[in-house]
């Protein structure tokens, strides 16, 4: 109550009416208040009431509400006075962390109570100023806070707590203190060792920001604690050896081995890359992977993902990685999720960070049912420059990371010459995340020692600022000085500290240059396979086919289905008779059902998916009057593993990066990516390229995601037409995906089967063209037979030409949708000497297959590649080089197309239908000899 003797009249009034808000709901005043209160007793409220009746001078009272605002402001806004930068520039600040600003004087400060400004800086003050002084060095020092945006009061109080009350310290005992020290210059003497033994070599040197280390060794540390499973991290360059080394206790050989023998600087190792498809990559992009054992029973998994030179584009891959280890998916249903089993870091650079867009859309993921990881942690490693370009010019925000505020992330800066500051900051940042599941970030603001690489003069551009860091002692030099004179170490503990860490280094640069092999023949297992055959899945019965249908056609009797879909999926009843009719939405079904059964767990996203885009699916059934769902797939009596199917947010990077992770981290899942028009994936170009195309030659990273992309002209312009085949077709090689073009609902069927019964033995990426008006053309429509008897074939061949193919004159060659269109033309009866060959699977390129079908039209003197895509676009540049091989040389190659375009298709419908009908009837008509090329025909 002693408290409140300083409070009278109208002061002590508010501090009641805080009081009773504070009865009401404890989290509804700020932390400092509830501070106080938790420790009061009716005495006090008693004295207060009494108090608060007395009459108050009104100057006392303007001083003390003053006093109250200056504290409030330094909470809040602290971090624009705070002393965040190493390099000593002046914070921004603000008028309303001035005493001035608010009328009073640190005289008048001197002369209140310290419980005007309230919490633990009030705690033992002797006066306001005192209190406030200490609050300031709480908010406004070498660690400082931006909750305001968190919305959720809670959420608030308790950060507020942890920094009030100062519950997240760093430790500060003697052996912490060492310790800490310790790691700090490992990570300096690894910096400086690699400087000397290979200078000029590009390491991307974490020196300016080197309690990088230490922060995640405490992360770790809180992770274990809590019995966390595994921790992902994804990172880009900057310090990524440093983390490699000490985080993920990658030996220094190894790391020593790639510097000294790299036979080129940007990173092919000495292996016969030609002869095994492994090309690797520079060592700063590498991955890696370790155990921890704490004690008998504690392991913890770390995981830090393999990165791309493209900046940023990891994190939906990590975040992916993280929802893959969280889930459990081995029983019929929902997968069960665990966000506590897994905890994902991302280390981003703070040029990269407001820059790049991936950031903001993976920053979105962290709230949606199908995305969330129960929290990320965040670090910003700051060092004020992003190449050769300062703040100035590459954002537009005050703090490298005010991006995340809008997605009420809590933000810590922290300045990376305090490591016990850094330190403090991870603390917290793991136990908000533990206690509320949510993203929180720490900018670390720190500088960098040398040029962007290690080859670059950053005095050229930074003259001014690297003439400070030309001085600036490092981080161990600061924190050794501190300890030694606050007598917890001693000088000559500090250079054998020094002197250990050098011989470490010696003795495995030792080892590496008596250790070092050129090749690296075992590694490449796996890997060296070229067109490897997959297995085929094992046959379906028409019987548990026709069970399939009936449950996924059923759904809870009190379950108000929209009678129009109602009556939609009821014809799906009628389809597994001989009339046939399942089109390509009920064949996916099948596929689906059946692949469950199979113990396989499925996890299906992408843009409004759970309806499909062209409305087929119907996979997530909605009551007409509650808004519940139903979704048969998780209800199957016969489904063994999880059906799991999101609508994905409006993004292409984001979410396929996150795919191709989950996919990656859960190689037994059969994960699939549906674009809503196939050209969309163009948005996520770096993922295709840098993930999903290369990562097996680059990293031996596996992954079996399926691209569903709907491709196909049919009149709907430039951007809803071409999934840009070409694309996928030019980044082919090494067997390192595969390509397909379904024409008809059963060979999807048997496609998705393949690919799921292949994940562990064949694990490659599966790239599929999708129809939109085969979605329910009945020539692509399938019979229960085709389902049961049938598998997938790589070239259909044309079944109307077997009893012809001596009569063959031209094979027509193509793939997809047009293949449909040209059997179901009104010409095609006509067009006898014409036989219509489909190729389903494009890459690996079906040679054997089509050889043998070829070979049997042997009077055919023409062959022509007929495509709906402009000549410069499509399968023809790819097939043109393929097809070559496999006939004789007598036999003309031709290929008809839209002419050469710079845009993919035409946005008027006339001149669409126009230029289809001339592709289809020069294809038929052998008269007719009308090709595509430069300027048409
Ligand atoms: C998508 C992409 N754009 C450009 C680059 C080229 N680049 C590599 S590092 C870098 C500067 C990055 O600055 P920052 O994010 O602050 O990280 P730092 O290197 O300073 O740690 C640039 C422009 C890249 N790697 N990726």
């Amino acid at each position: 109550m002693s408290d409140l003797e300083a409070f009278y009249g109208p002061n002590a009034g508010y501090v009641l009416e805080l009081y009773e808000r504070y009865l009401q709901n404890p989290a509804s005043v700020d932390a400092d208040s509830r501070a106080i209160f938790d420790n009061w007793s009716p005495i006090d409220q008693l004295n207060a009431e009494q108090i608060a009746t007395r009459q108050t001078p009104s100057r006392e009272v303007s001083k003390i509400v003053a006093a109250s605002e200056l504290a409030h402001a330094i909470r809040s806004r602290g971090h624009l006075g705070a002393r965040l930068d190493p390099l000593g520039n002046e914070p921004l600040g603000d008028p309303a962390l001035l005493v001035e600003t608010h009328g009073i004087s640190d005289e008048d400060l001197a002369q209140l109570p310290p419980e005007v400004v309230g919490g633990h800086s009030a705690e033992g003050a002797r006066n306001a100023l005192k209190a406030m002084d200490a609050l300031r060095a709480l908010y406004s020092g070498t660690i400082s806070y931006e909750f305001d945006q968190v919305k959720s009061p809670l959420e608030r109080g308790w950060l507020r707590d942890a920094v009030g009350l100062q519950l997240y310290r760093t430790p500060s005992d003697t052996a912490f203190r060492r310790n800490l020290l310790q790691r700090i210059t490992q990570v300096e003497i690894f910096e400086r060792y690699l400087h000397q033994t290979y200078p000029g070599q590009k390491r991307f040197s974490l020196e300016g920001t080197d309690v990088l280390v230490p922060m995640l060794d405490e992360i770790i540390k809180a992770a274990i604690d809590c019995g966390t499973g595994e921790v992902i991290i994804g990172m880009a360059h900057r310090g990524r050896l440093n983390v490699l080394a000490h985080v993920l206790e990658k030996p220094y050989v190894a790391i020593l081995n790639e510097f000294g023998h790299m036979k080129h600087e940007e990173g092919v190792p000495l292996t016969d890359s030609f002869g095994f498809g492994y090309t690797g990559d520079v060592k700063y992009h590498l991955g890696a992977e370790t155990i921890l054992v704490e004690g008998a029973t504690v392991d913890l998994k770390i995981t830090l993902s393999p990165n791309p030179s493209h900046l940023e584009f990891v994190n939906p891959v990590v975040e992916g990685m993280t929802r893959a280890s969280q889930e459990r998916n081995d029983h019929k249903g929902v997968p069960q999720l665990n966000v506590d089993h897994t905890l994902p870091i991302l280390i981003h650079g703070d040029a990269a960070f407001p820059g790049e867009g991936v950031v903001a859309e993976t920053l979105n993921l962290w709230n949606l049912k199908g995305y969330t990881v129960g929290g990320t942690i965040h670090l910003i490693v700051n060092n004020q420059l992003g190449f050769t370009t300062e703040p100035q010019d590459y954002r537009s925000t005050y703090f490298a990371s005010d991006l995340a505020k809008g997605f009420e992330v809590p933000i810590i800066h922290a300045n990376a010459d305090d490591p016990e500051a850094a330190l403090m900051a991870v603390r917290i940042a793991h136990a908000y995340r533990n206690q509320f599941h949510k993203d929180i970030l720490i900018d670390l603001v720190g500088y960098r020692r040398w040029g962007h690489n290690e080859g670059d003069e950053p005095a050229f551009t930074q003259p001014q600022m690297y003439e400070i860091i030309r001085t600036h002692p490092t981080v161990r030099e600061l924190y050794s000085r501190s300890l030694q004179e606050q007598g917890v170490i001693s000088l000559k503990e500090i250079e054998m500290m020094q002197q250990r860490a050098f011989e470490i280094l010696e003795d495995a640069k030792n080892d590496a240059d008596a250790s070092f092999q050129p090749f690296e023949q075992e590694e490449t297992n796996g890997l060296n396979g070229h067109h490897d055959e997959p297995e085929e899945p094992p046959a379906i019965s028409a019987q548990a086919l026709k069970k399939f249908n009936t449950e996924l056609l059923s759904w809870p009797e009190d379950f108000s289905l929209n009678p129009k879909l109602a009556r939609l999926l009821q014809r799906r009843a009628t389809t597994l008779g001989s009339e046939g009719g399942i089109d390509w939405g009920q064949a996916e079904a099948l596929a689906f059902a059946s692949i469950l059964a199979d113990r396989i767990p499925i996890r299906l996203t992408g843009q409004d998916v759970e309806r499909g885009t062209f409305s087929h699916r119907h996979a997530v059934l909605h009551d007409q009057y509650s808004g519940e769902i139903y979704i048969p797939l998780q209800h199957l009596s016969q489904a063994k593993a999880s059906f799991a199917i999101y609508n994905s947010p409006l993004s292409e990077s984001s979410v396929l990066g996150f795919e191709y992770g989950y996919s990656v981290h859960a190689p037994n899942s059969l994960v699939l990516w549906e674009a809503q028009f196939g050209d969309f994936a163009n948005v996520a170009q770096p993922v295709i390229d840098q993930f999903i195309a290369s990562g097996r030659s680059k990293w031996k990273q596996q992954s079996s995601l399926v691209l569903l992309l709907p491709h196909g002209y049919e009149g709907q312009g430039p951007e809803h037409s071409s999934a840009r085949l070409e694309r996928y077709l030019e980044l082919a090689a090494f067997d390192n995906w595969r390509i397909a073009n379904c024409s008809t609902a059963a060979q999807y069927f048997h496609l998705l089967r393949l690919q799921a019964h292949n994940l562990l033995n064949y694990p490659r990426p599966l790239v599929i063209m999708m129809p939109k008006s085969l979605l329910r053309h009945p020539l692509a429509s399938a019979r229960l037979q085709d389902l049961e008897q049938e598998t997938f074939r790589p070239v259909l061949d044309d079944p109307s030409a077997q009893n012809r193919a001596g009569s063959i004159r031209r094979v027509v060659l193509c793939t997809g949708k047009i293949a449909i269109e040209m059997l179901a033309y009104k010409l095609r009866n006509e067009a006898q000497d014409v036989s219509i060959v489909r190729v389903e699977m494009l890459y690996p390129f079906p040679a054997k297959r089509l050889k043998k079908i070829l070979k049997n039209y042997s009077n055919a003197h023409e062959i022509v590649w007929v495509q709906e895509e402009p000549l410069n676009m499509g399968a023809w540049s790819y097939m043109s080089s393929q097809l070559t091989t496999l006939f004789e040389p007598n036999v003309e190659l031709n290929v008809i197309s839209r002419p050469s375009r710079p845009s993919p298709a035409t946005g008027f419908s006339d001149l669409f239908q126009f230029e289809q009908e001339r592709i289809i009837e020069g294809a038929l008509r052998t008269t007719i000899r009308h090709y595509g090329g430069e300027h048409g025909d």
